[in-house]
């Protein structure tokens, strides 16, 4: 067992109110022009840019610190077109067959189908992996902590930095997506979380025209 080292949080910066009320709506401003996108300009962008946001969310707090994540960065258009065709297929039988009507209700207002274009044209797939255990120095398995919400925060980080950095992004979440692990050689111990796919939108690309919960409705304060 090792012993906890402690080092200075030298890190932390603390604001006056006047702007720490500036900075906190700043943000949502700029969180709340953030929109999913599924039409994407196939214009490359600078992968340094990819790499900052990638460590952005690296950062992320975990279970233990095990960060149980893995980011498959893919610009291989034979790659996109090998991820592309196997979504596809199962988007085809998830909404042919699979969905249940009212999952297929509930996402009529956002005028998705099968076809997943995005895959191919987005200049960038981050395939997001969480790993359900690690390995040690003998190769036993080593348990990780609170994965799930491990790799939603690192997630949602991520999604906030490419966002920051002037890219749209789309969560892209075929099912099942083993295949996944298939053409990016990943190992069974990490399970596929979500495609977020990276890019400029295209030129005059139409967003659904839907709204998000107001505060009252998602929040209760106790005081
Ligand atoms: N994975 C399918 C269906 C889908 C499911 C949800 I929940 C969404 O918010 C959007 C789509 C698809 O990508 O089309």
């Amino acid at each position: 067992m090792d012993d906890p080292v402690f080092t200075p949080l030298d890190s932390f910066v603390e604001y006056p109110g006047e702007e720490m009320r500036r900075r906190a709506r700043s943000f949502r401003d700029e969180l709340r022009r953030r929109r999913s996108v599924r039409r994407f300009a196939g214009r490359p962008v600078p992968r340094a840019v990819i790499e900052l946001c990638l460590e952005a969310a690296a950062s992320a707090p975990s279970g233990a610190n095990r960060q149980p994540w893995h980011f498959a960065v893919v610009s291989d258009p034979e790659v996109k077109r090998r991820i592309r065709l196997a979504a596809e297929e199962e988007e085809r039988a998830f909404y042919a067959e699979r969905a249940p009507r009212d999952w297929l209700d509930a996402l009529a207002p956002l005028g998705t189908d099968a076809r997943k274009p995005f895959l191919e044209v987005a200049p960038y797939l981050i395939v997001i992996f969480a790993e359900l255990h690690g390995v040690d120095e003998k190769g036993e398995k080593r348990k990780n902590y609170y994965v799930n919400e491990s790799v939603g925060i690192a997630t949602g980080m991520l999604i906030s930095a490419l966002h920051h950095a002037g890219l749209a992004t789309l969560t892209h979440t075929p099912a099942p997506m083993r295949f996944l692990n298939r053409i990016l050689g990943r190992p069974a111990r990490e399970r596929p979380y979500l495609i977020l796919v990276a890019g400029y939108p295209e030129t005059g690309a139409l967003v659904p025209r839907i709204a998000k919960r107001p505060l009252r409705d998602v929040t209760s304060f106790f005081e």
